[in-house]
């Protein structure tokens, strides 16, 4: 995985130069976020599963989806998708840290389409709920702090598109 500053010193690297001056705003950017980052984690680990549970309040419970049928239907696949909903807000609070992506290619979305199309996993539903967890955690956490996690979020909801 990469994070903020090593992705601007590896592109640096590659060119064998020092940082440029846009390469010193993007470090100078996430070193100001820093106490941003770590408060709004420790808010999000401390919630974590309220924030699933509201998610699932908001975008899934009461549909098709639980019911017979659906794919949530059985306490097994209910179960699946909780803990989805907990990898991805688990995997965006680390990459949110990180300042950068790469954690959710190589940890997250490697194959998982593939996966959820095998196994009939509605994609749609499944990024309204991803959509509806940002909701929630920009609730918790503020609307600096969410804006932040939201990039990673949208991140997974296009790579399951
Ligand atoms: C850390 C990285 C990681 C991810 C992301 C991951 C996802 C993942 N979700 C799965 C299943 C599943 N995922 C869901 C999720 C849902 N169904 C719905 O209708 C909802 C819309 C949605 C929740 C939002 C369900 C129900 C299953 C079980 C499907 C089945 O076995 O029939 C499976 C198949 C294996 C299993 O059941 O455990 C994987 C690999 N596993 C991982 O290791």
């Amino acid at each position: 995985m990469q994070d903020a500053i090593t992705a601007v010193i590896n592109s640096a690297d590659v060119q064998g130069k020092y940082l440029d001056s846009s390469a010193m705003d993007k470090l100078k950017g996430y070193f100001q976020s820093g106490q941003l980052r770590v408060r709004a984690a420790s808010a999000i680990s401390a919630n974590a599963a309220g924030i699933v549970r509201d998610a699932v309040a908001k975008a899934l419970l009461y549909s098709d989806i639980t019911r017979p049928g659906g794919n949530m239907y059985t306490t097994r696949r209910y179960a699946a998708c909780i803990r989805d909903l907990d990898y991805y807000l688990r995997y965006a609070t680390y990459a949110m840290l990180a300042g950068d992506p790469s954690i959710l290619d190589e940890r997250v979305l490697n194959g998982l389409k593939e996966t959820y199309n095998s196994l009939g996993v509605p994609v749609g539903a499944t990024v309204q709920a991803i959509q509806a967890m940002k909701e929630v955690t920009a609730g918790l956490v503020g609307a600096d702090a969410g804006k932040e996690m939201g990039v990673y979020f949208d991140y997974i909801c296009s790579g399951l598109s």
